[in-house]
């Protein structure tokens, strides 16, 4: 019987992913194991790739939304479900799969290759903890390991060159799988390279738009800025608001839809995404440091102006 791993099509994903397939999905990988890359926002629309008839449907590191979840539940009659997350996001979610036999593993975890090892008592390789590490890194822990920082540098930026170049990040499991210096992937390494080019520029342009709003610097991107630096937004972010310490809210139009994304060492970011997106209509995931908001139907000076108004009035709330 087919199994399917749904995982999150990020650094921490990938490592799940290639975890988890290492430990139980061995004999059927790849032939019969379907592997599908998604996005969070997404992925109730990548669910429907899984295949009718599975034994085992498997999610790895993918921060739950209603939609998920009624997208899930169908499954859940006809395939063994494990889901496996450490988004605190899907928290408020996780009920709802238990109510229908999924096996579920969900906890504030540095990352979801973590948590694996913690609940599931991998028997791990020195490979595999460095990958493990290298997940963490790639979630915001920081380190003075200089070798697994670059690993975990060489797969972050790597993936983001082309985030959804679907045949690149089965590469990057199956290098894994045999055990590849990640380092000396000329692959892995060139893409890195184009993709630290490209971040610096959008870093650039960040600092030259920013504007200071209380605690936050606001950039926003047009949707041409959005389709050349797409993948890397998520990552630059992170880089920003370490560099200017100051908390960073990125707006940016994208096929149709208005996504911001916010970064907060001050540990805002979920609560901030969530009121966004109640009061400007869309959904919104991720964690107290990094999280996002996609919003459907809106416009983006409406977006801006009432990202402004919700900012005055948290610093209302807070000098209170
Ligand atoms: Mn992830």
């Amino acid at each position: 019987m087919k199994s399917a791993v749904v995982c999150h099509g990020d650094c921490d994903g990938v490592i799940s992913a290639f975890l988890y397939i290492k430990h139980f999905l061995r004999d059927t990988y790849p032939n019969n194991t379907e592997l599908i890359f998604t996005q969070p926002w997404r992925a109730h629309l990548d669910l429907k790739k899984v295949p009718k008839v599975v034994g085992e449907l498997v999610m790895l590191d993918i921060a739950l939304s209603k939609d998920i979840v009624n997208g899930v539940i169908p499954l859940a009659s006809k395939a063994k479900i494990v889901f496996i997350d450490h988004h605190i996001s899907s928290e408020g979610l996780v009920n709802e799969l238990v109510r229908v036999g999924a096996k579920v593993i969900w906890s504030k975890a540095t990352s979801t290759p973590r948590l694996m090892n913690d609940s599931l008592k991998l028997a791990i390789n020195p490979y595999e903890a460095m990958l493990i590490k290298v997940a963490d890194i790639c979630e915001g822990v920081e380190t003075q390991d200089s070798v697994v920082s670059k690993v975990a540098d060489l797969i972050k930026l790597s993936i983001a060159r082309d985030a959804d170049d679907v045949g690149f990040l089965n590469y990057l499991i199956g290098s894994m799988l045999r055990r590849s210096d990640i380092s000396g992937l000329e692959e892995v390494v060139k893409r890195a390279t184009t993709a630290k080019w490209l971040l610096s520029r959008l870093l650039k342009l960040m600092r030259d738009r920013a504007i200071l709003v209380g605690n936050y610097l606001i950039t926003t991107l047009t949707s041409s800025e959005s389709r050349i630096y797409a993948g890397l937004l998520g990552v630059a972010s992170t880089e920003f608001t370490k560099e200017m310490r100051k908390d960073v809210i990125l707006i940016r139009e994208e096929e149709g839809k208005v996504v911001v994304t916010v970064r907060s060492s001050r540990r805002n970011a979920l609560a901030l995404c969530k009121v966004i997106a109640e009061k400007l209509g869309g959904r919104y995931g991720g964690h107290v440091e990094a999280a996002s908001a996609t919003l459907s139907n809106a416009a983006l000076e409406n977006v801006q102006l009432g990202i402004l108004e919700v900012i005055r009035s948290v610093g209302r709330g807070s000098t209170a």
